[in-house]
């Protein structure tokens, strides 16, 4: 057994939004949060996901809580914590890893986003934190840490991110929002932005090879993030050594976010 880490988030609870496959993001930060002992739910979006998710957290014992939820759904938010407070009855951990904008507001201009697809990249992609934070809160009577996920072009344009950097920009100030909230209640709510990392949400994105490769020779450390350093970076903000770290975006980017030029 991984004694080195066993008592980090042993007798914790949490739970995942955002297992698409193996290669997630949130897969790595869930298996990080298992290593340390935390025990995990997860949700999937549509039935699409759902075989995936089943034999990914199965990989976590048989007693997995998985669940389906679609976070545009305040009944299927209200749903997951339901089932989840009958089944374990506390939560001490989330991780929001979920973020949609319909293809087309991915290409072309910014100036060109429609208001459809600026209110779905938006609901999807912040306010699910919101929505998210305030159900998983009445279960957190311990305290607890939220995590999101975000992008560098919430705060600098990257061509072709488009209504994607703005809804990240919303979801960053979610953050902060969030944290002032519950803070009193001992909730402590973060961001981590990513560098690049090859999932099904970068699949396609044109040029995403190319991007790989910048951060590759701009970045200080000159490679990319890691998927297993995203989920060391989430076990440190779900773990007591962030205990005083709430409303902040931290850059696991390889230092990308330092460069003006
Ligand atoms: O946040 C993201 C991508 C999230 C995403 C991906 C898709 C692809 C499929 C949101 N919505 C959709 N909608 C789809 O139909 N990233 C940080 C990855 C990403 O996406 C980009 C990037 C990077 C980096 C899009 C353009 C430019 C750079």
């Amino acid at each position: 057994m991984e004694l080195k880490q066993m008592s980090l988030l042993s007798g914790k609870v949490g739970i995942v939004f955002g297992v698409a496959n193996k290669r997630s993001i949130a897969w790595a930060i869930a298996q990080a949060w298992h290593e340390a002992g935390a025990r995990l739910a997860f949700t999937y979006q549509g039935e699409r996901l759902r075989e995936n998710v089943e034999e990914l957290g199965a990989a976590f014992g048989s007693d997995t809580l998985i669940l389906p939820c679609d976070v545009t759904k305040d009944e299927d938010i209200a749903t997951v914590f339901e089932a989840l407070k009958a089944k374990v009855g506390r939560l001490d951990l989330l991780l929001h890893s979920v973020a949609f904008a319909p293809r087309d507001a991915l290409e072309g201009q910014f100036l060109s986003t429609s208001r459809e697809a600026f209110r779905i990249a938006h609901d999807v992609s912040a306010y699910s934190l919101v929505a998210l934070a305030r159900t998983a809160a009445s279960l957190m009577g311990d305290g607890g840490s939220i995590i999101t996920m975000s992008y560098y072009g919430a705060e600098k344009v990257v061509p072709h991110y488009n209504v994607m950097g703005v809804a990240k920009a919303a979801l960053e100030a979610s953050t902060r929002y969030l944290a002032y909230d519950l803070g009193p209640r001992k909730i402590r709510v973060n961001c981590i932005s990513a560098g690049p990392v090859n999932t099904l949400a970068a699949r396609g994105i044109s040029g995403f090879t190319e991007m790989v490769k910048h951060y590759e020779t701009h970045a200080p450390l000159k490679r990319n993030v890691l998927p297993q350093e995203l989920g060391a970076a989430g076990l440190f903000l779900a773990s007591d050594g962030s205990a005083a770290i709430t409303g902040q975006v931290i850059y696991v980017d390889c230092g990308y976010q330092i460069m003006g030029m």
